[in-house]
């Protein structure tokens, strides 16, 4: 058969990368074949959840950032300061949490999809019009986040007036000061050249940017032992790909930046400046457990739990 995969990203993006890999496997190891969707051909990120959904598409790409009206236990991911930076850590931890292969499976599920991999795709910085030393710089800065009512949240205890846009309004609204800050991975802040309408970057180590992908649930349910098998190992070997093609991804691309834009400024913020994104954490985490009940707490301390069990 011929199955349709579509993905938030170009195909030269992280996204876009595993997607290929993924791709290769399959081929390789059946008679299917696998045709991909990069971003912006079928939509946005909530065009090709709901495609999915409908089984229109049999695989997708959805960052949780835009999955938290869906399942509202996977906004856990914008919870700041709970995932860390260290990619290493973050490798085992995806592929060994008990919170995203069990918990988060079942989540997935009642939503009508297979969750079959999340991985990371790096730390997430700010990029800004104006310096960011602390949260009084994010004062009246109307900054972009994606859909998700968490993330809403952690902006405004961060400071600043969160602006939640689709990924296709973002470049555009920097260029006209409808927003004036954004978030993303420091690949994506390259491949997009959303560096040309910001002038600051800024690490404050506040998150890793999580990703997941998926396969519409009755279509994966309706596959004989055989494919599955090849569908799960195909996600499986992507991931160990996608692992080793971000080791130095981050620092080879900020370089990229900093050689096209010599005039960017690009900060880590010293741990006494990260002193009020981290007060800012607490607040967060009690929001999410208001918005998700016992449910979304159990799958936080269940992830706390594997991040510390995947620690060294
Ligand atoms: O910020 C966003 O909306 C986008 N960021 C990344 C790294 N991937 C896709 C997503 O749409």
């Amino acid at each position: 058969d011929n199955w349709k995969y579509a993905f938030e990203e170009s195909l030269t993006e992280v996204q876009g990368v595993y997607a290929t890999k993924f791709k290769e496997a399959i081929e390789a190891n059946s008679d299917h074949t696998v045709e991909l969707f990069a971003y912006g051909t079928l939509g946005e990120s909530a065009d090709i959840m709901e495609q999915a959904q409908a089984g229109i598409l049999q695989f997708v790409d959805q960052s949780p950032g835009f999955t938290g009206a869906l399942i509202p236990e996977a906004q856990v991911f914008f919870v700041p300061y709970l995932l860390p930076t260290d990619q290493a850590h973050l490798a085992r931890f995806y592929k060994q949490s008990k919170a995203i292969n069990e918990d988060f499976e079942s989540l997935y599920a009642e939503q009508g999809l297979e969750l079959l991999v999340m991985f990371p795709e790096g730390e997430v910085a700010m990029t800004t019009k104006d310096p960011v030393r602390s949260c009084d710089d994010l004062d009246e800065v109307k900054f972009r986040v994606m859909t998700n009512p968490l993330l809403v949240e952690a902006y405004r205890a961060f400071g600043a007036t969160p602006t939640p846009l689709p990924w296709g309004e973002v470049y555009g609204g920097l260029q006209t000061n409808i927003i004036q800050g954004q978030e993303n991975p420091t690949f994506f802040l390259y491949s997009t050249k959303i560096y040309e309408v910001t002038d600051y970057i800024t690490y404050t180590g506040h998150n890793n940017f999580t990703t997941a992908v998926m396969a519409n649930k009755d279509f994966y349910d309706g596959l004989d032992d055989a494919d599955k098998k090849i569908v799960e190992e195909a996600a499986a070997s992507a991931y160990d790909y996608i692992v080793e093609y971000q080791k130095g991804l981050a620092e080879s691309e900020l370089k990229k930046i900093t050689d096209a834009k010599p005039e960017m400024t690009v900060t880590v913020l010293s741990e006494e400046e990260r002193a009020c994104f981290k007060e800012a954490a607490a607040e967060v985490e009690a929001k999410f457990i208001e918005m998700t009940g016992d449910s979304g707490k159990a799958i936080l301390d269940q992830l706390k739990a594997d991040l510390q069990a995947t620690a060294n």
